[in-house]
């Protein structure tokens, strides 16, 4: 592509957009400096270095495209390579089994800080920050029910493997001296009808109030709401109305994870609520199709939505943006970097409305003139924007990524 055209055609964007009052060099500068967390599970099907157990808990991927990463060196080859095709600044989430165990089978309950330390030099020397989960799927121990059992031995294993996993989130925020988001999702539910709704909540909620009592400084906790997991169909102890109120009591995180809601459902909607009552929010950016089916993010409207809720809530820097999908039909890097890419853009989109006019026109009672302004805004040249923000960070611009992709496989995943 002709680099010439492309900053001419940002520059006639930057004219357009400045005569509706929006500062495009202002909105790039933001999305630039806004990380995105990249989700090192979308490398391997959510598989990890612990065991070859298959994913349990309430998750799957489909497909079996060639190419999975199957060692700790793949998929730090494949973030590493992901990473290079998108702007901007990034982070690295990682869950508990993507741990370095050396080839050792390291138990949920004894994993310790060492089992980290090469993932945190690996993260300083590419340039990214650490997040990190705790693990309840995918493992013996793990059933339908973890934090929330009610079998002291069952559920004390879970409480010592979260509080772990915060240690250990607390020691990735002290070595990048800026604190590790630590999520935990728990997939506990049934399958059937239970008449112990009220008790299985309960136990979540004391397991919850012992993990978060310990005060770690330099990590943030978040807690993951959900409807429905698969083989989980009829009750899910975390739900959204369990986690509004127990962080809204607590002042805990909320993670919305926009796959986790009823099919039609407004998600966008919650940011305005939630953002009332919560500390902070944390992201998982994902795209169901049809329920909970972790497809890769696009730019549609529901994620258009939800950053245009964040930004119109002046809110960027109490939205921690990661990501949360599992496409094992297609390349897999592909995947990655198109939900990424697709994630800035609708943040990017979110930051070029022309709030200030719209707000004037709001408060004037002009209604109207808002609709009008709603629908011509659709139509600027946000390509042209996108495009120089792809060619001020020497990443490629447009569709010119898929070629470097289709090369990596040739070269590398194919081989695998
Ligand atoms: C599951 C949750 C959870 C996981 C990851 C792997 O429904 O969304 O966030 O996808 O932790
Ligand atoms: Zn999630």
């Amino acid at each position: 592509m002709n680099e010439t055209s492309l900053r001419k055609a940002y520059e006639i964007a930057r004219e357009r957009y400045a005569a509706i009052g929006v500062d495009t060099d202002k909105a790039v500068e933001i999305l630039e400096k806004t990380p995105i967390s990249l989700h090192c599970w979308q490398t391997d099907d959510v598989i990890g270095f612990e065991s070859a157990a298959g994913l349990s808990g309430g998750i799957q991927t489909t497909g079996n495209y060639p190419g999975r990463a199957r060692n700790i060196d793949e998929v730090r080859a494949d973030v590493r390579f992901a990473k290079s095709l998108i702007a901007g600044s990034h982070r690295l989430n990682l869950h508990e089994i993507y741990g370095d165990f050396g080839g050792k089978f390291v138990d949920r309950d004894q994993v310790e800080v060492k089992h980290f330390e090469s993932w945190m030099q690996w993260a300083r020397e590419n340039g990214m920050k650490l997040d990190f989960n705790s693990t309840s799927f995918g493992h013996p121990k793990s059933g339908d029910l973890s934090l929330s059992n009610p079998d002291p031995a069952i559920r004390s294993f879970w409480i010592e493997h979260t509080k772990r996993c915060r240690r250990i989130a607390d020691a990735m925020g002290k070595a990048q001296g800026d604190p590790c988001m630590m999520n935990i999702w728990v997939h506990d539910g049934s399958k059937d009808l239970t008449v112990e709704r009220l008790r299985y909540r309960e136990l979540l909620a004391a397991s919850l109030d012992e993990i978060l009592a310990e005060n770690l400084p330099h990590m943030k906790s978040c807690v993951e709401a959900k409807l429905f997991g698969i083989g989980l169909e009829s009750y899910t102890v975390g739900s959204m109305d369990f986690f509004e109120g127990y962080c809204a009591s607590r002042k805990v995180i909320y993670t919305l994870d926009t796959g986790h809601y009823e099919p039609t459902e407004n998600v966008s909607d919650k940011v305005a609520s939630l953002l009332l009552f919560v500390p902070e929010l944390m992201l998982h950016v994902s795209r169901p199709v049809r329920w909970d089916s972790d497809h890769v993010t696009i730019m549609n409207d529901q994620t258009l939505d939800l950053f245009k809720e964040i930004v119109r809530a002046g809110a960027l820097h109490r939205a921690h943006i990661g990501l949360d999908y599992f496409d094992a039909s297609i390349n897999r890097i592909g995947a990655y970097v198109i939900g990424t890419r697709a994630t800035q853009k609708c943040l990017l989109s979110a930051l070029l409305e022309p709030l200030a006019k719209l707000r004037e026109y709001e408060d004037a009672g002009k209604g109207f003139q808002r609709l009008a302004l709603l629908e011509e805004a659709k139509t600027l040249p946000f390509g042209a924007v996108y495009d120089w923000f792809n060619l001020k960070n020497g990443v490629p611009v447009g569709e010119a990524y898929i070629d470097s992709i289709c090369q990596y496989e040739q070269e590398v995943t194919s081989k695998r």
